[in-house]
């Protein structure tokens, strides 16, 4: 009895040691279990033998005994609790037992979990033999009701199909009864599953709104065509999404899906042109390079990955388990279902190869202040033929800027470095406008135009907090927006929930949960914030990170989330840990120049894109065309990358506040990418961070269950004689609760709604539903409840 679910103390670590105190004797009598400390930290079960003042010796399974102080000691939850569903199951929520919990799911290949409304996923790094198409139906159907990604597109599916125009909602945990749009919010660190599980729930939505075929197999094959042009093999994940993306999926009255939308987020352009040691660059290089055609390799002029420095410099050209070539071939297919055509897939790739021959080009120091001259090899006529100019157009481009000098204007020489800059500048920018127009082709080819259903259902898969050895700007955004996405979730889960409850009047004894707004604060706060301090510096053509980083300690040094650091760097406390960052490249990254002799020469390309990719930037740069062509650094006038972003992030966290949103967490068990393994430590630091452990905590303290009295009146009141069924709705919810003999404990009643604790409006509905089949008389209700 004492140990059944739901009755026993809460404990967490580090708190309620009085509670835990009083229950001491009872385990020990009982020979029951409990966590402590071992050696090497890590938490282990065991039975206490014997205490002696503040310590207690405890039997381990491997039949060792160990002697911790009585306040390290946990309890864990009995064996028939052992790998529940749904974590708030469990009678003790310490962060062993809900560690152990998923583990053991995790070991036996369950690698979904129910964390309250939160779904958790282990990364299974294998095929769990889950998602077949007998698997669908089974969600669909209601016939299986165990945790999983399925479940969560159906829940999300449901709901937006009940909608605005349901009269009865039960709404659990976050109360936005009448969203009819949807979110599935897929967060977690990098190689924890986020992209694998958008694409699960995809395919899921896909076959449950499926019509004609046409729309959801383009969406589905979308999905090719974004890893191909935005994934790569990082340290952390052989198929890394460089990219944040959004799909946004709509569905007609009936159900079907019409229409669809992709949203991508600043992909990592550095990646073109420089790698880390055993990384690669976009999967894409790899896969034209071993796909292409003879006769396509002859065209673009194209050699072995190997022979290009953007791919070659970082000693990794292949990753095992994957063929590249066969995915060109993939590609292609996908290419066609979105209906981009056999010539602009042509000059797509063109525009690939243009990229690797650009990296091939050379500089030589021609004197003693480092000016240098381009060499002429067949990089340079090959990058040239491909975006379409002549070769001196190129050559010019690369090594000369002309600069005002009074009123005159005068051509200056390049040095090396700046040469190099120029160069990767191009390079990027053409890869980087590629991958928007690619976006720009998929959208108009999933837009049908039938998107204002007001039905829709949207993906998030934004890339994880990423704390590298050698944190730069890339990092510094990525990890400002899950700062941003950690917020929002906290608003949800914590905030909302909190406030509903004091503003309705319930008693409700407060948990604490970490809250990042300083960290938030932090980046956005203006004007002495992180970004806006950032942007000021970045308007200065001769600061350097030295300056930023004096600029920064000088004014935010107070906030506690932040810590300058010697050599241009600093540190932020951000919530799922500490980072350092290195201020090398913030400026240039930030200010993203392309110089207008770069510009200039694609706006006169003959080529299809390069004129695109310019005209295109053109429209989008807020300034007339006269003035930026003027100024020799178009890039100081237009919004610095940092704000752009942040911009891009705002609109993202309005269209995510207007729908009611799922949240599914994934978690990565191991750092080496493979099956069957799981680090307690590794998976514990992201519960922590994530927030599913408090998740747990509140949704079990908390009344998950709510409607307004006049919702629960008007259905439950059946069970009243004919003479309450009058009165105003509060008084008549309060005898319906009497009648049903619910538990005191076990509901509140606020000023407009009733809440309820998990599982309570189950046991009403069971009774409702008895009583229209007909089967259960008014009458003899209150003793059926009773018995
Ligand atoms: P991420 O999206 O979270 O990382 P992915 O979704 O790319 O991580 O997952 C990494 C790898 O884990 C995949 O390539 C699969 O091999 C494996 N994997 C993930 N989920 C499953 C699953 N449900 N079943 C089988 N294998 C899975 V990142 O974009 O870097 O932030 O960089
Ligand atoms: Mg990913």
């Amino acid at each position: 009895k004492e140990m059944e679910a739901g009755e026993s103390p809460y404990v967490v670590a580090g708190s309620n040691e009085s509670r835990w105190d009083d229950k001491l004797g009872y385990f020990i009598e009982k020979k029951l279990h409990v966590w402590c400390r071992s050696g090497d930290g890590l938490w282990e079960s065991g039975q206490i033998q014997s205490t002696s003042g503040e310590k207690a010796s405890v039997l381990l399974s491997d039949n060792s005994v160990v002697t911790v102080p009585i306040q390290e000691l946990l309890p864990a939850n009995p064996h028939i609790l052992e790998g529940v569903d749904d974590l708030v199951q469990l009678s003790y929520l310490n962060e062993p037992s809900v560690l152990h919990n998923i583990r053991c799911r995790y070991l036996q290949d369950i690698i979904y979990t129910k964390a309250g409304p939160v779904l958790v996923a282990v990364n299974p790094f294998k095929d769990v033999e889950i998602y077949e198409h007998d698997y669908v139906t089974a969600y669909r159907q209601k016939l299986l009701d165990s945790p999983h990604a399925y479940a969560i597109a159906d829940e999300a599916y449901d709901k937006m199909m009940a909608g605005a125009n349901s009269h009865f909602s039960v709404t659990i945990f976050v109360n936005f009864a009448d969203e009819t749009n949807q979110s599935i919010i897929i967060s977690g660190e990098s190689g924890a599953g986020k992209t694998e599980t958008a694409k699960i729930v995809m395919q899921y939505l896909a076959v449950i709104g499926g019509g004609s075929g046409v729309i959801e197999s383009e969406v589905l094959q979308t999905s090719y065509i974004l890893e191909a042009f935005g994934n790569a093999k990082t340290a952390r994940n052989d198929n890394s999404s460089r990219f944040g993306k959004l799909i946004e999926i709509h569905f007609s009255a009936s159900g079907q899906i019409c229409d669809a939308k992709i949203q991508t987020f600043l992909l990592e352009k550095s990646r073109v042109v420089q790698l880390a040691l055993g990384e690669r660059s976009y999967h894409i290089f790899y896969q034209l390079c071993s796909g292409a055609s003879s006769a396509l390799r002859g065209r673009l002029r194209l050699k072995k990955a190997s022979d290009y420095k953007y791919l070659n410099q970082s000693d990794c050209l292949e990753i095992h388990t994957i063929d590249d070539a066969q995915k060109f071939h993939t590609l292609m297919g996908a290419l066609d279902t979105v209906r981009i055509c056999k010539e602009d897939q042509e000059h797509v790739f063109e525009m690939l190869a243009a990229v690797l021959w650009l990296g091939n080009i050379s500089f030589l120091v021609t004197d003693n202040q480092n000016h240098i001259e381009v060499v002429a090899d067949e990089a340079v006529t090959n990058a040239a033929s491909l975006i379409g100019c002549s070769e001196p157009e190129l050559v010019l481009a690369l090594s000369t800027r002309k600069i005002q000098a009074g009123k005159d204007e005068v051509t200056r020489r390049l040095t090396l470095q700046q040469a190099i800059d120029a160069r990767d500048a191009l390079a990027k920018f053409i890869y980087v406008s590629l991958f928007d127009w690619l976006i720009e082709e998929i959208n108009s080819s999933l837009t049908t135009g039938k998107h204002n259903t007001g039905r829709s259902i949207s993906i998030l898969d934004f890339y994880g907090y990423e704390p590298l050895k050698k944190n730069s700007f890339q990092q510094f955004c990525v990890n400002y927006a899950n700062e941003r996405l950690q917020q929002h979730f906290n608003r949800h889960l914590f905030k909302l929930e909190q406030e509903e409850y004091e503003l309705d009047g319930i008693d409700w004894t407060k948990v604490g949960f970490v809250d990042n707004v300083d960290c938030l604060n932090l980046f956005e706060k203006k004007p002495i914030g992180l970004i806006s301090l950032l942007d000021e510096i970045s308007n200065f053509p001769k600061a350097t990170n030295l300056t930023l980083v004096a600029k920064l300690k000088q004014h935010l040094n107070a906030n506690h989330c932040f810590k300058g650091e010697r050599g241009g760097s600093f540190i932020i406390h951000h919530n799922a840990g500490e980072v350092l960052y290195d201020t090398e490249d913030f400026l240039k990254k930030n200010r993203e120049s392309l110089h207008s002799e770069s510009i200039q020469l694609l706006s006169l390309c003959t080529s299809r894109f390069p004129q695109y990719f310019t005209s295109t930037m053109l429209k989008q740069s807020q300034h007339p065309e006269s003035k930026f062509m003027q100024s020799s650094m178009f890039a100081c006038q237009k919004q610095t990358v940092a704000t752009k972003f942040k911009v891009q992030l705002f609109e993202l966290m309005q269209h995510l506040e207007s729908t009611n949103p799922h949240f599914i967490r994934c978690i990565k068990p191991n750092s080496k990418q493979i099956p069957a393994v799981f680090q307690n430590d590794l998976a514990l630091e992201q519960l922590r961070c994530n927030g599913v452990l408090e998740v747990v905590r509140i949704s079990r303290l908390g009344y998950p269950i709510r409607m307004t009295h006049q919702e629960f009146a008007t259905r439950y009141r059946f069970i009243l004689p004919e003479s309450m069924a009058c009165q105003d709705h509060l008084s008549m919810s309060i005898a319906i609760l009497q009648q049903f003999d619910i538990f005191p404990e076990m509901y509140q009643v606020g000023y407009t709604k009733l809440y309820f604790r998990a599982g309570q409006i189950v046991a009403l509905e069971d009774v409702r539903k008895q009583f229209l089949q007909g089967t259960l008389e008014v009458q003899k209700l209150s003793r059926a409840r009773r018995a």
